[in-house]
């Protein structure tokens, strides 16, 4: 299948906004989120007053945020002009972030291991400014809130020279793009890396143990990206339990790691499937303990805001339930996952990419990818079976936003447990849909050799990575396909 380069049409948020100035620096500052929201330093009765205020970052609500020491989120910082503020901040949940107002402030990036990070700043002006963390995403997901100050302009302050423009977030492929990482490894998943049949047993513990980790990886040939992984790879571990186990599920974030990482396991019941309780900061682990009470195959994935950052760079898995009596037998099992991947430059660009959260937010997938990365599946990986075998396909979509309608070309599913069901099986079916954040299971017999394709039958996403090659040998049988041709699939990849 030859690639196409799909033009993308970038779609980004520009907001005007006339600049008040700050000292003497032409600063814009955007004044939105104008919310009333408790003051943390009642504005000072005299001029000169320096306002000492304690802040951490943390998660509240799905967001994360910034608290002052009575908790109140993103409290609005108040002060005359003349005024100092002293601001003293930690990261109370580990991740690495900084706080800034453009033009007014900026402190030093800090993180768990940080001393508490102390900025001092004068009130030269006033107005209203937006303080915000300039770690990418981290404003758009709650981080940020209102500097106001109030009295007459200092008089050295500079009138803006014009009117200025902010955008929302760094416009997509602005710039050259940073060489390839030299650092960067394989992260894609085996698609062979199936968990044997439990076979018959009763329910019992199962204990894992899963190590959150950021690093380099390949994501096409002469490209690499900065993923976010369950164990190294993408997906992450398929986990199989049986219907009545209990699971002992150890989650632990490498030292090394910026973000905090989650895990919600559709599978499970209570605790929002583990994300409530499993936010683990770099160097921390945190173990849920839980019963598999419905059988079926279920997608897991971080759940730490942004959860579609999480989940496109990586971060989701499958977990098979097995019904009491398991699954009918098959010769080979595998595991397959989608994901939609949004970067800062287009399909096929050479060089190191980071995630976009305009992309993202737009939903313009720059790749698709099958076992996260191009060529996973029959370049990296083997795909092999033989004539007269029957074959399984795990199949999930981590998403975070795509839907798959899956498919493998010159091939018909003689059975499909639907939405990963195990309770009902439809059969004879060409094309199944499997939902963002669902998985399906789907059972065929092979009975002619020759290279078959994976794909998701929305094709133009062929052309931004999405293939893959199941190869069958053995003898044909020309009575079930015959041809005078020589054939094409040789042109896949
Ligand atoms: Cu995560």
């Amino acid at each position: 299948m030859s690639r196409s380069f799909a033009p993308i049409a970038y779609a980004v948020a520009v907001l005007f906004v006339s600049a008040p100035l700050i000292g003497s620096v032409g600063a814009t500052v955007i004044a939105r989120n104008a919310a009333n929201k408790p003051s943390a330093t009642a504005p000072a009765a005299k001029q000169g007053a320096v306002h000492k205020i304690v802040l951490k970052t943390g998660m509240a609500n799905g967001k994360m945020v910034y608290m002052d020491a009575k908790g109140t989120v993103n409290p609005t910082l108040k002060g005359n002009v003349g005024d100092t503020i002293e601001i003293t901040i930690t990261s109370g949940e580990g991740a690495q972030h900084d706080i800034v107002a453009d033009g007014v402030f900026k402190s030093p990036m800090f993180d768990g291991k940080s001393a508490p990070t102390k900025v001092t700043f004068k009130l030269t002006q006033s107005g209203k400014f937006t303080y915000y963390c300039s770690v990418p995403g981290h404003r758009q997901i709650g981080m940020e809130g209102l500097l106001e100050v109030t009295g007459p302009a200092d008089s050295s302050a500079k009138a803006p020279a014009a009117p200025a423009t902010a955008v929302i977030g760094a416009a997509p492929a602005a710039g050259p793009i940073a060489p390839a990482s030299t650092k960067a490894v394989s992260i894609s998943q085996d698609p062979n890396a199936v968990p044997s049949p439990l076979g018959n047993r009763p329910p019992q513990l199962v204990k894992y143990a899963i190590e959150t980790v950021e690093l380099d990886g390949k994501l096409d040939d002469g490209t690499t990206f900065t993923y976010w992984t369950f164990a190294k790879k993408v997906p992450g571990p398929m986990l199989r339990v049986k219907e009545g186990d209990t699971i002992e599920l150890a989650l632990t974030n490498r030292k090394d790691s910026k973000a905090v990482h989650s895990i919600d396991l559709h599978a499970t019941t209570g605790g929002l499937g583990g994300g409530e309780h499993t936010q683990v900061a770099p160097g921390e682990t945190k173990t849920i303990t839980w019963k598999a009470l419905n059988p079926g195959l279920y997608v897991y994935h971080c759940a730490t805001p942004s959860v579609a950052h999480h989940i496109s760079a990586g971060m989701y898995g499958l977990i098979l339930v097995e019904p009491k009596g398991g699954l009918p037998k098959v010769d080979k099992e595998f595991y397959v996952m989608q994901g939609d991947l949004y970067t800062n430059h287009k399909f096929g660009t050479k060089g190191h990419h980071e995630y976009s959260h305009d992309k993202a937010g737009d939903e313009l997938p720059s790749y698709y990818t099958f076992n996260g990365s191009v060529g996973a599946l029959g370049k990296e990986h083997r795909m092999e079976v033989n004539v007269g075998q029957t074959v399984r396909v795990y199949f999930g979509v981590g998403g975070p936003n795509k839907v798959s309608s899956f498919h493998v070309i010159g091939e018909i599913f003689d059975k499909v447990y639907s939405e990963g069901s195990t309770n009902t099986v439809k059969e004879n079916v060409q094309t199944t849909l499997v939902p963002a954040g669902g998985a399906t299971i789907v059972d065929f017999k092979v009975q002619h050799p020759g290279k078959y394709i994976l794909v998701d039958h929305a094709l133009s996403r062929a052309g931004k990575g999405l293939a893959g090659i199941l190869e069958v040998k053995g003898k044909a049988d020309a009575t079930v396909y015959k041809s005078s041709d020589k054939g094409m699939t040789d042109m896949a990849h």
